[in-house]
């Protein structure tokens, strides 16, 4: 059994980033898959929901011990194998890292989030249009408010020349922003770190279509 084991969903941009940071570090992982809508969704169900107590997904599993978030999980994968490093040595740059994957992580991300729109499903009667208007609305909102950090840091990637965990939550909410069919024409900056990102071995492997679990036609 491997030291290490994901549980993730294949569209699960917050599992996505995991898988990237998984990549980046070279470390190899089980991939255990909780599907989200299958019997009320397996992450509501034990024995997944003694694992996580958010019931979400994902959970890094790492020599029997859980730990969710996936901020908390890639700053841990980052301790554990500290190259290539996902975050800047110094104490602010690191810090503007770590608003960058904020402005994801809790500033995007939880609006559109499976339960959230369920809710807004049950208790305001939103039909799927009035459910993508509002997915639509936070990422722009979301991808604005990246652009207008990163303008001031990027290069290839988000920050500089190398890759950080910025970029590993940038590359998941455009995969979620396609999906939800915002405009990414607004976003040329990120489109283009987005396509740089794209062109390694470890974000085309960490990609939705290419998991464990992604649905075969
Ligand atoms: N902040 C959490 C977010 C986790 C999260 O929202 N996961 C979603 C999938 S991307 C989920 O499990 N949703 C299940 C639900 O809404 O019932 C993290 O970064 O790990």
């Amino acid at each position: 059994m491997s030291e290490l084991i994901l549980y993730s969903y294949y569209r699960s941009s917050a599992s996505h980033r995991v898988r990237i940071a998984l990549k980046l570090k070279g470390l190899d992982y089980e991939y255990r898959a909780v599907h989200l809508l299958n019997n009320g969704g397996e992450q509501n169900t034990s024995p997944y929901n003694e694992l996580n107590p958010s019931r979400q997904v994902p959970t890094l599993i790492h020599k029997g011990r859980a730990l969710g978030q996936s901020v908390a999980i890639i700053e841990y994968l980052d301790s554990l194998r500290p190259e290539p490093p996902l975050f800047p040595q110094d104490a602010y740059e690191r810090a503007r890292v770590l608003q960058a994957c904020e402005i994801v992580n809790s500033g995007i991300q939880p609006l559109g989030n499976l339960s959230v729109l369920q809710q807004l499903q049950s208790r305001a009667g939103f039909d799927q249009d009035k459910k993508t208007e509002w997915v639509q609305h936070w990422v722009n909102n979301g991808l604005q408010a990246l652009t207008e950090m990163v303008q001031t840091t990027a290069g290839r990637y988000c920050f500089g020349n190398l890759v950080t965990a910025a970029d590993c939550f940038l590359v998941p909410q455009i995969f979620n922003a396609i999906r939800f069919q915002v405009d990414l024409e607004r976003f040329p900056l990120l489109m283009r770190i987005h396509q740089t990102c794209m062109e390694l071995p470890e974000f085309i492997a960490s990609a939705p279509d290419v998991q464990p679990d992604t649905p075969r036609p």
